[in-house]
């Protein structure tokens, strides 16, 4: 009863006390704090509850793709793309070290998911390095690299991809740079204007493999004026069998470029017919250059057009509806809107007001829909499932929402710090999953713990399924998100595998799955070893070569059970990979430096993950048994 009588007391003292501690906050501070928990909630995944989207975040300069769930903005995993990376042993088996070809970083700007009928079908997840001028491609299955492509002839800087058209029968590119063409020539810099090219590139996707091919029977270029070609985005619906790229340095400047390439108070955005252009492939009009289909629009009339933009453009993106194309110049406060079946109209009336290399350029007022008063600095657009757009602000630090239609702007929410691109849910689809759209910032000081001069990148998550944006959420990851697309999680729940089942997902002729097979078979020089990875031992335990001898060892991990992940490293040998259950890999190296170097299990597997281990013994040239000095 005391006990009873000392609980109530306790519980009322704890009443008064709360009270008075509100009561005696002002009430601007119970708004925001509600607000804190509104967003807390909005946000928060209980332990064991899953997100509903996939983000997956392009790396820039580390090579990578990051993956993170949304709501909850927790990082997931990383997709190493172009980048050697130890976690997971990407580039050091044979096969992502040949895919790598040489390279150690890449430089990833604009993930695109591949598509059917203009939405996300949670096959493949393509993505372009603008450094070496490659793209590369992800299967979704198990969310690997499979390929990557180039460095593609005569492109320099493939900024401006991996855009992929409705039925992803493509994946679009343009050039950030031009060079003389075909790549590989030299001509002084003095002779840009004339000289040098960019291009437009369409590399073939083969529907049932995703196979990214671009050769003299696949693919093809298109032959650019010398301007800087920046962003893309491919037609949907009215507008499928066309692709909308900016451009600025219309100038055909060189030198200082944020001088000599803001002189023209307009710019570009080139729309490529490609349908069109696959007429012409079909004559034989175009040209082998550096062994891929280059067309001349000039020999091939009614393929480019271009549609004068506001100075210095950088985004450019088509509306789920396909009739919308916004175009954003960067050093403006307004974005255009254009109207599709208006710059048709345009083309069928020769309503041109000029020309470039050929390139017929659309009067402005007869292609142009609307300005929209969106803020300073514009850089990209994402749409919604409401009708609504949304553009990012960079000199504003702020994301614009307008109507489509109305071109009214409804809302801004400021952004810290300084917006680049933009993502909402199933953004770049016919339907826009809505709900939220993710800031990409450029800059995110203050916002986190410090850790020196060397800052991570911030995204923001902003609630905009009300009137008014709200922002949620503070994240960050390191350099440098781009750009980033989101699926919701649901499409990939079926496809995703996390064992590779003997005989069906692992059909690698080298695997093996019975310890009975794991064996050292020596050929000359070359000592070849078959070699599983099972809790907790690696069979054979044991490799003894000559100094100087090839190595070659083909890794099963045997493992059925997910999660079951084994790795092998080297000591001293600069030998890591990791396999996945149910997986082989491949290592070869050549045994170069005399002794004993053990070899052991990265990943803890069990409780005697310590134990999983062996030797590489290496006997020194001038006869097995002599000692190591
Ligand atoms: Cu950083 Cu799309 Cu390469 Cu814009 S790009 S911000
Ligand atoms: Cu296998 Cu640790």
């Amino acid at each position: 009863m005391k006990r009873q009588l000392q609980i109530v007391l306790g519980i009322l003292i704890t009443f008064v006390a709360v009270a008075i501690v509100f009561h005696s906050c002002k009430p601007g501070k119970e708004a925001v704090k509600s607000e804190a928990v509104e967003a807390a909630l909005a946000t928060y995944v209980p332990p064991g509850d899953l997100d509903e989207f996939y983000l997956f975040y392009s790396g820039g300069h580390s090579g990578n793709i990051f993956v993170a769930g949304i709501p909850s903005m927790r990082h997931i995993c990383t997709i190493p793309v172009f980048t050697p990376y130890p976690s997971t042993g990407y580039g050091f088996d044979a096969e992502t070290k040949k895919m790598l070809g040489g390279y150690t970083w890449g430089d990833a700007h604009h993930p695109a998911l591949s598509e059917t009928n203009g939405d996300y079908d949670g096959r493949w997840l393509f993505i372009n390095d603008n450094a070496n001028n490659r793209i590369a491609r992800i299967d979704l299955k198990d969310f690997k690299v499979k390929q990557i492509l180039g460095p593609i002839p005569n492109l320099s800087g493939n900024h401006g991809s991996t855009f992929v058209t409705e039925n992803t029968e493509y994946v679009t590119i343009a050039t950030r740079f031009s060079v003389p063409i075909p790549k590989g020539t030299y001509v002084p810099v003095e002779e840009y204007a004339k000289k040098y090219h960019g291009i437009v590139a369409l590399v073939e996707v083969d529907p049932k493999t995703g196979e990214m091919r671009m050769d003299e029977k696949h693919g093809f270029q298109v032959l650019m004026p010398p301007f800087n070609f920046d962003l893309g985005d491919a037609g949907k619906g009215p507008s499928h069998g066309w692709v909308f790229w900016t451009c600025y340095n219309s100038e055909r400047a060189t030198g200082i470029l944020e001088i000599t390439a803001s002189q023209n108070d307009r710019d570009y955005i080139a729309a490529v017919n490609w349908k069109k252009a696959e007429e012409y492939l079909k004559q034989g009009k175009y040209k082998i250059i550096n062994g891929v289909r280059v067309i001349d629009p000039k020999e091939a009339p009614g393929v480019v057009y271009l549609m004068p933009c506001a100075k210095s453009p950088h985004g450019v993106d088509v509306s789920p509806d396909g009739k919308w194309i916004v175009g954003s110049g960067k050093l403006q406060s307004i974005t255009t809107v254009y109207n599709f079946e208006k710059m048709l109209k345009a083309i069928e009336n020769k309503d041109f007001v000029g020309e470039e290399d050929g390139i017929p350029v659309l009067r402005y007022e007869s292609v142009r829909e609307a300005e929209v008063p969106v803020g300073l600095g514009p850089l990209h657009t994402q749409f919604d499932d409401k009708g609504y757009a949304y553009t990012s602000l960079f000199v504003e630090s702020a994301i614009a929402k307008w109507k489509l239609g109305t071109w009214e702007v409804v809302d801004k929410i400021p952004i810290a710090y300084n917006i680049g691109h933009l993502c909402v849910p199933e953004g770049d689809t016919k339907h826009p999953a809505g709900k939220y759209v993710i800031a990409l910032n450029k800059l995110s000081h203050g916002r986190h713990l410090t850790v020196g001069p060397s800052q991570p990148e911030a995204s923001q998550l902003i609630d905009i399924t009300g009137e008014k944006m709200k922002l949620l959420y503070d994240a960050f990851t390191e350099p440098e998100p781009h750009y980033a697309q989101a699926i919701r999680a649901d499409k990939l729940k079926d496809k995703v595998i996390e064992v590779y089942q003997k005989g069906i997902d692992n059909k690698d002729p080298n695997a093996i799955w019975d310890e009975k097979d794991a064996k050292v078979v020596r050929k000359g020089n070359t000592v070849e070893v078959w070699m599983i990875a099972v809790r907790s031992r690696f069979q054979p335990w044991k490799i003894e070569v000559n100094q100087g001898d090839k190595v070659i060892i083909h890794l099963t991990n045997i493992e059925q059970t997910t999660d079951e992940l084994h790795g092998f490293a080297i000591c001293e040998y600069d030998i890591n990979v990791v396999v996945d259950p149910g997986e082989t890999k491949t290592i070869e190296f050549v045994a170069n430096k005399p002794g004993v170097y053990p070899f052991y299990c990265t990943n803890f597997c069990s409780a005697l993950h310590q134990e999983m281990q062996g030797y590489l013994l290496v006997k020194p040239k001038g006869g097995a048994g002599v000692a190591q000095k």
